[in-house]
């Protein structure tokens, strides 16, 4: 299909979904909502910070590639890996001294809502979704108010021994903090010179520096975890986010062992009427290997639907899995990459035994698809292009406070390069013999029986911001799903 034809069929999925995202009936998003500080980093900012610290100290810790920020030393340096390679990471610091050193030496733009769970919430909400039932285990009052405020969204809290939902500013806990995390853009091009050598910024990205205050915990109180059968009569699906929080061991004694079983228990409570209920689970750079490799083989296997990854997040998620190979060259930078998230999409579906892996790359998206998923091929495509809709939204003008604002996305181009490595995928999985030409345009299948849905996708020339766009990626193909599944599935019985 050359670009014309693709522009035709991300007009028509945009109507299609559009018109039907009435049709569902709420969604469950948890767990991680927090307050972003966004900074975009200027290339002064970066040469006073790198002067103020010593470039030696800084080149140090970049060979020793810190995967928890205790210092400023450890920030810098991961901040010129980050610029260096122009990819997004996320790494987590349990020191609250950074955050005054950051105000101190670098201060912030602005301030918004973050989080995979919050961001994905807010979006739902100002799409017009109904029933967006959000759920922050640390919903403190400053957080309460990042979330829009619209009858759509509501917190769950127990009342008097009754489930209430109301709007996060109504139920929060005036006793807790918030979660700031820092998060550190910067632009393509920019210079970064430390001891004469210099670089140039390859591509727009971000660092996200993550604070993990003690009482962070991925969980949710007895009391409301026994009413989450009111919740899930009126809701089709669940969004979940952020087990990357989950801590090897706690001050108490409690190991990720416990949060896991946790975690598992909310999502088979969500499911107990419904196996067939559609769980997504966002993932997130992961630095910890034992809690990337237990959310996925404890929490996504056998219990979820589908996952939802950027580029390097495949690569991370193949690590812990054992195909090292497959993983360095999903980071290539040729046509070679966008064979390996296919071979790796395979392995995922296979391993972790999901209906639908998908993957969200710089110019193409990847849905790669289970025999029993209930959506067609054509249902898996539109949601792909309707994600792509939102994602060039979010990128051109940094919003989405309405459906209507997705006009804006639709008339981004589609990008060239995305569209070509659609041929280099082609062209690999012919000669394989997996499918013809015609066959890869239709959705190919497989031997394993699973369909290959992939589409090019616009792409804004010089962004408003990178930060969000995934989780507006995956919110934005699952919401489409559930407007293409109408048998809602089994019942409790009793339950109208
Ligand atoms: P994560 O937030 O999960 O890393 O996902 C970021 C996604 O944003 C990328 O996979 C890419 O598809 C999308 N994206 C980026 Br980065 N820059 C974009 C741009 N300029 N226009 C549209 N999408 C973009
Ligand atoms: C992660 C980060 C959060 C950011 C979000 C964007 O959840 O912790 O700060 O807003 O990713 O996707």
């Amino acid at each position: 299909m050359d670009i014309n034809d693709w522009e035709i069929q991300y007009a028509e999925a945009y109507v299609n979904i559009k018109d039907s995202l009435k049709d569902i009936r709420g969604v469950f998003v948890a767990y991680n909502s927090n307050i972003d500080a966004i900074k975009h980093v200027k290339e002064e900012e970066v040469r006073k910070l790198v002067d103020l610290l010593g470039c030696s100290v800084i080149q140090g810790q970049v060979v020793q590639y810190p995967r928890e920020i205790k210092d400023p030393v450890d920030l810098m340096a991961r901040l010129v890996i980050s610029m260096r390679d122009g990819k997004a990471a996320e790494v987590p610091t349990y020191n609250t001294d950074l955050h005054e050193w950051l105000m101190d030496n670098l201060g912030f733009d602005r301030a918004r809502m973050g989080g995979q769970a919050g961001i994905m919430s807010n979006l739902l909400a100002n799409l017009g979704i109904h029933n967006v039932t959000t759920y922050v285990p640390w919903l403190s009052k400053e957080q309460a108010e990042y979330f829009v405020d619209s009858p759509n969204l509501l917190h769950p809290a127990v009342e008097n021994g009754e489930l209430v939902l109301k709007p996060p500013r109504e139920v929060y806990n005036p006793h807790l903090k918030p979660k700031v995390n820092w998060i550190l853009e910067f632009s393509k091009d920019t210079k970064v010179c430390c001891a004469g050598e210099c670089f140039a910024v390859p591509r727009d990205n971000r660092l996200i520096i993550s604070s993990r205050p003690d009482w962070l915990h991925i969980d949710m109180s007895s009391e409301l975890y026994d009413r989450l059968p009111q919740i899930r009569q009126n809701i089709d699906g669940a969004l979940l986010a952020g087990y990357q929080m989950i801590k090897e061991e706690y001050e108490d004694g409690t190991t990720y062992h416990d949060y896991v079983k946790k975690s598992v228990n909310v999502i088979s409570r969500l499911k107990e009427c419904n196996p067939r209920m559609q769980i997504h689970v966002e993932f997130t750079s992961i630095q910890n290997r034992v809690i990337r490799k237990a959310i996925l083989t404890e929490i996504v296997k056998k219990h979820t639907t589908s996952l939802g990854l950027d580029t390097v997040e495949v690569a991370n998620a193949l690590n812990v899995l054992g195909y090292e190979e497959l993983a360095f060259a999903v980071m290539s930078k040729d046509e070679k990459s966008v064979i390996a998230l296919y071979e790796g999409a395979v392995r995922l579906l296979n391993d972790l035994q999901l209906q639908v892996v998908n993957i969200h790359s710089l110019g193409h998206y990847i849905s790669l698809v289970s025999q029993d998923h209930p959506v067609d091929v054509e249902g898996h495509r539109d949601a792909l292009l309707f994600a792509s809709v939102l994602a060039a939204t979010q990128a051109s003008i940094g919003y989405i406070n309405s459906i209507d604002d997705t006009k804006e996305g639709l008339k981004v181009p589609i990008y060239e390069k995305g569209h070509e490595d659609l041929g280099s995928l082609a062209a690999y999985l012919v000669h394989k013999g997996v499918c013809s030409m015609d066959e890869f345009e239709s959705g190919c299948i497989n031997a394993m029986g699973h369909s290959l849905v992939i589409v090019p996708t616009k792409v804004v020339d010089k962004p408003a911001g990178t930060v969000g766009i995934g989780d507006a990626i995956s919110a934005g193909a699952f919401i489409a799903l559930l407007t293409k599944i109408k048998d809602k599935g089994e019942k409790c019985p009793g339950h109208t």
